[in-house]
């Protein structure tokens, strides 16, 4: 999907090391058996300088996946927080997309990751429009997948884990195979779940409606950060259990995440929904002028650099 634009500097357990030094052991544990927990962010251009969106709340939600799995983070919020910023200035980026990742590294194999130590590192890049300029303009189109999202007792959703992207890659394969540009999953109640890297909502007679995290979705920031958006602007939001015949009768329909924003949906499994609405529409303008700091109220949720 998206070759790396490749930055100088990565910071690894506390340092800063060239990009091409940022390598790890072929028996690091987390490549056997998917022992990690990653974040991604977005930092965007602003009037008053560079800005990371929810900054902290990412860290925060890293800090809970790691907990989830049993990793206690050897770094704090407040100094990923801090390394963040400092590793964007060193690269000289002004917007980027930010991936920290915690992991168990080299030192021991076998499933019990507890003898393996853990490592942390952060890696920010450029990214262009995850799912294409054009996605973002005109919306995508998008199928069912085969393969359903995992259940709160089996690598839970909940947990941004590298464990649980193998699953997401599985269904997003099998919908670009279907001439898709991106795949919706359920859960094994058949009920919505989400896309392989986003949130979903339906717009119907004017009002919004996203799974509720019991559902087994990840906590999207963005998700968290529409919602309240749609909510100011006097729109209702249920987060509810959506069927799948909802998203074929909605009225719009629209992803949210960190790399995909907020991309309106044009079709499921070829049925038609059509161009973006007023609602996706209004919403996405919202979403811009709010991550580009040009509304007060939610400069709360921009951390300058
Ligand atoms: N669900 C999934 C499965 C997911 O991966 C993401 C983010 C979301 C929901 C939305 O969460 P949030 O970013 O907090 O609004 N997916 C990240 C990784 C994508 C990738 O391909 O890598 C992202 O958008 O950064």
């Amino acid at each position: 999907m998206a070759q790396i634009a490749e930055a100088e500097f990565i910071w690894k357990n506390g340092k800063l090391i060239p990009w091409a030094e940022a390598t790890t052991h072929i028996l690091s544990h987390a490549l056997h058996y998917g022992t990690a927990v990653f974040e991604g962010m977005r930092c965007y251009k602003t009037e008053a300088g560079s800005a990371i969106f929810r900054h902290e709340d990412h860290y925060r939600r890293l800090e809970r996946s790691a907990r989830l799995i049993g990793m206690d983070l050897p770094y704090s919020v407040d100094e990923l927080v801090q390394a963040t910023a400092e590793l964007i200035k060193a690269n000289g980026l002004t917007s980027c997309y930010i991936r920290p990742i915690a992991y168990r590294g080299y030192g021991a194999m076998g499933v019990n990751p507890r003898p393996a130590p853990i490592d942390v590192a952060i890696a920010v890049w450029p990214w262009d429009a995850y799912l294409g300029n054009e996605a973002l303009e005109n919306g995508i189109a998008v199928g069912i997948s085969s393969w359903r999202q995992r259940s709160a007792n089996s690598t839970p959703g909940g947990v941004k884990s590298s464990a649980g992207y193998l699953n997401s890659g599985l269904a997003h394969m099998e919908a670009l195979d279907h001439g898709y540009g991106e795949a919706v999953l359920l859960n094994e109640a058949g009920a919505v779940a989400e896309g392989s890297g986003e949130n979903i909502f339906i717009v119907r007679e004017g009002k919004l409606a996203t799974p509720a995290l019991s559902d087994g979705i990840l906590e999207g920031l963005t998700r968290n950060s529409v919602i309240e958006l749609a909510r100011d602007l006097g729109y209702q939001v249920e987060e509810r259990s959506l069927v799948r015949t909802e998203l074929y009768v909605a009225d719009e329909v629209f992803f949210t995440g960190t790399a995909a924003e907020l991309t309106p949906i044009r079709s499921i499994d070829g049925r038609e929904i059509g161009r973006p609405g007023p609602v996706t529409k209004a919403l996405q303008e919202r979403f811009f002028d709010v991550v580009a700091g040009k509304v007060p109220a939610y400069k709360r949720w921009l951390y300058t650099l």
